[in-house]
């Protein structure tokens, strides 16, 4: 009987952290720090066992502040990166960017298909419909923590933001994808 009782108290801390992150999930997540703002943030959802998952968001800057992208993180991986992508004939490549700058009053918006994050030793499976945590770290702002969806593994954009600039020509991403 006893050792039900770990169980029992782990599925109670389970239901414990869900309930808050169940009632965010409508709202729009967007943060400001020192003139940086981090919105829209959302991530794809991953096959079971992969170690490599794709963050977006939108960066942007108010007309009185440059900044620098430095790193970026989240609980859910063992580190993350900033990468560019671009074709090699048919090829998709993605190299690891140190950061990007970010001119006064300037909108950057890491989606599919072009500069991107990755998390690097997921050290969970991400499902649709999750939330995940990610601190983008700015030189000047500081870190910056937002709380972004998690979408279907082919999807181009956040729900219901059909404003957001995503490149929604070329299909979803696949994982035959070469890193540099
Ligand atoms: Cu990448």
């Amino acid at each position: 009987m006893r050792f039900k009782i770990p169980a029992l108290a782990l599925l109670a801390g389970l239901a414990a952290t869900l309930a808050p992150a169940l009632t965010e999930a409508t709202e729009a997540h967007e943060v400001t720090v020192k003139g940086v703002t981090v919105a829209h943030p959302w991530a794809r959802a991953t096959p079971e066992g992969q170690k490599i998952g794709a963050a977006f968001a939108e960066i942007k800057t108010d007309k009185d502040t440059s900044d620098r992208l430095i790193g970026v993180s989240s609980p859910v991986a063992a580190n993350g990166e900033v990468h560019s992508m671009t074709m090699d004939g048919d090829v998709m490549k993605m190299r690891r960017l140190d950061g990007i700058d970010l001119k006064p009053g300037q909108s950057i918006v890491l989606k599919p298909m072009a500069d991107h994050i990755m998390l690097m030793g997921l050290k969970q499976q991400l499902k649709e419909g999750d939330l995940v945590k990610l601190t983008l770290t700015f030189e000047k702002a500081g870190p910056i923590e937002v709380e972004g969806t998690v979408e279907a593994p082919g999807a181009m954009g956040p729900h219901g933001l059909a404003k957001q600039p995503v490149d929604d020509s070329m299909g979803s991403m696949h994982h035959d994808m070469t890193h540099e």
